[in-house]
């Protein structure tokens, strides 16, 4: 084999690979498309936020006043998302590592965007009251 063989195999496994990557990434986006949507138990909202190394989901969509309870959970978090502020709440905690958290937001609260962040503010959620 010359080098002009070489070179044409080497860019063509690039080309393979790329394609690849392209191909296969409509199905991860499709997971992350729209945000996901409170559920309403017995006339209550419930979100659930994973905090661990950031927060998951990071947008959340409820419905507007509705009384809801957020549970933050932690699972193993050591990471400063366990240090939780929700400005527009006055909330501020540092959960424990391992544990279920419930915040009551009121039917007046549920308005608009409603974001909490890690203390330190690198981190940060969105629930979206419409
Ligand atoms: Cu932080």
């Amino acid at each position: 084999m010359d080098t002009k063989t070489i070179i044409a195999f080497a860019i063509s496994a690039v080309l393979i690979g790329w394609a690849f990557l392209i191909s296969s990434k409509p199905s991860n986006s499709a997971d992350a498309g729209a945000p996901p949507t409170a559920v309403i138990v017995d006339g209550t909202q419930i979100i659930d936020i994973t905090a661990k190394g950031g927060y998951s989901p990071r947008v959340v969509t409820a419905k507007a006043g509705v009384p809801t309870i957020l549970r933050m959970r932690t699972n193993g978090t050591f990471d400063c998302s366990a240090s939780v502020v929700i400005p527009k709440l006055s909330y501020q905690k540092f959960l424990q590592p391992s544990t279920v958290e419930e915040i009551s937001i009121s039917a007046a609260q549920a308005q608009g965007t409603l974001q909490g962040l890690c203390s330190m503010g690198m981190y940060n959620f969105q629930i979206k009251f419409e």
